[in-house]
Formats: C-alpha cells, structure tokens, sequence
C-alpha cells in the first residue's frame, strides 16, 4: 500500500509525499523531529511535521539564502547563522572566503539526527564553523559580538512556535546592533501567497535598517509557489549586488540575483 506524507500548511490546504519509509521519528525538548525517505526528494527533514528540508531541493534554498547576502556585504568575514541546524545554510557560507562562521541552534536534536541522517548536506568538518546549541535570542542579548552577516534559518514564524520570538522587533534591533557598518540580515519568511499580512508585518519590523527588500526564489517542496526571503543592510543596495561566484553553483546565477528581486506587483504593491 503506498504511503503518503502531507503537510497540512494551512487550513484547506496540504502537500503531500509518497514515501518509501520513516526513518527517524522522535521528539526533542522544542518539537517533534522527523526524517523520511521521499520517491522524489530523497530523505526529507520535517519539525513539527513541516517540511524543512529535502535532499533533492535544498539546494534552491540554501543558496538563495546565502549568497545574495554574502555578495551584499563588501568583505564578509564573520558571519552568525541563527538555526540552520541542518548544516545546508553554513555549508553555502562556507564556500566564500570568511573567517569565522558561529551556527547557533537552539535544538541539539535537530543537529544530530541531520548529521545522522543527511550528512551530506553540512560541511561540519570546516574549522571555521563553530557550533553553539544555544537560544539566539539570549546569545545575542549577553554578546558584543560583531558580525558582518547575520543568517536567519529558521522554521517558519507560526504564531506559538519555536522561531516566533525571532521575529520580533526586539530580536531584529538586537540584530541590527551586533552587525558591523556595512552589516547585512537576512532571513526566510513566509509564502507571500497565503501569508500577505505576516510578510507586511516582517517588513515594517525591520525599520531600523536603512535599505530592507524581499526577494524570492523556488522551492518546490514549500507551500505557496514561490518563496521569499527578507534581506536588510546597513550599506550596498542587496539588488545591485549580484556577481558571478568563484564556485559552481546549481541555482544562483547573477542573472537569477538580479531577477529575484523583480517582485510581481501584488507583492510590491504591500511593501
Ligand atoms: N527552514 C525554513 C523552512 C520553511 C518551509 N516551510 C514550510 N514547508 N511550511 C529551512 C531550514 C533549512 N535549512
């Protein structure tokens, strides 16, 4: 009998999966883990049963997280990964020439059972990468820590769940505080398909920051067609700064860059 895996996004509305088999299914301190082998995807992660990250699509997210930021900064050393306890966003930094790059994760469970189950996906051996299982909230808050980049990959900010208090005007000022002059933020949010109000609040909280644009790209695996990302700088325009990259890359061209921020105008016309 087949076995199908679906996330329910929204009410009326789900995404559903056909899998081979579970592979891990457990509960941390902070939500309920999930790894599943996909006919499609290969293994996927889920948290709280949504979908977070699959094998075969990964890649059209972590790097249109990672590199327009990464090429809107002038000389991106020090960069702080908010989540990313499946390795995918820090294996993307990792690809430039930075120094320091700090992951805090406020789920050790998800960062085990991803090195467990989706090795390849993380570039953990990197002696640039440090590793701290800590809330981000209260790490930002006790540190005077610079950075040059600050990454949020988190799940998505439903109301009640664990990356809500990320998404707080507090959270973005202390953000906006712990980034150098030239500082960049960047972070996924929701569908601005199914989630029009929630992606206008997001904006007006990131007032603090002199330039603050969305941008959007496909993950075929998340709900609501296409998927935006919010990116603020204290200095260059995230638009203009689209380069080619000294490395291959599967879904980031500097023609895509550029065209990731051409937003259809039921989107401009809320922002
Ligand atoms: N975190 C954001 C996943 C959002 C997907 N949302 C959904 N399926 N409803 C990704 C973590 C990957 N490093």
């Amino acid at each position: 009998m087949a076995l199908w895996y679906y996330e329910d996004y929204i009410p009326h509305y789900r995404l559903g999966l056909e899998i081979k088999e579970t592979l891990f299914l457990g509960n941390s301190l902070y939500q309920k883990i999930q790894v599943v082998d996909s006919y499609l995807y290969g293994k996927v992660l889920l948290l709280d049963d949504i979908v977070q990250t699959t094998e075969k699509d990964e890649f059209m997210y972590h790097e249109m997280l990672i590199h327009p930021a990464l090429l809107t900064h002038p000389q991106p050393k020090k960069i702080l990964i908010v989540g990313g306890g499946d390795g995918g966003a820090s294996r993307e930094v990792l690809k430039h020439p930075v120094k320091k790059v700090k992951l805090v994760d406020i789920d050790s469970a998800v960062i085990e059972i991803s090195r467990k189950f989706l090795p390849e996906l993380g570039n953990w051996n990197d002696q640039r990468l440090e590793v701290l299982v800590e809330d981000a909230v209260k790490y930002l808050a006790l540190s005077e820590e610079i950075f040059d980049v600050i990454v949020m990959d988190s799940t998505d900010p439903l109301p009640s769940g664990v990356a809500e208090p990320l998404f707080s005007k507090e959270f973005f000022q202390s953000v906006y505080d712990h980034l150098s002059e030239d500082g960049v933020l960047v972070s996924q949010i929701e569908p601005p398909f199914f989630q029009p109000e929630r992606e206008q609040r997001h904006w007006e909280s990131l007032n603090m920051f002199p330039l603050v644009k969305v941008y959007w790209g496909l993950v075929p695996t998340y709900p609501g067609g296409i998927w935006t990302y919010m990116i603020a700088s204290k200095g260059k325009d995230p638009a203009a700064s689209f380069k080619k990259l000294s490395f291959p890359t599967r879904y980031y061209t500097p023609e895509i860059h550029r065209a990731a921020f051409a937003l259809p105008p039921f989107m401009q016309e809320r922002l």
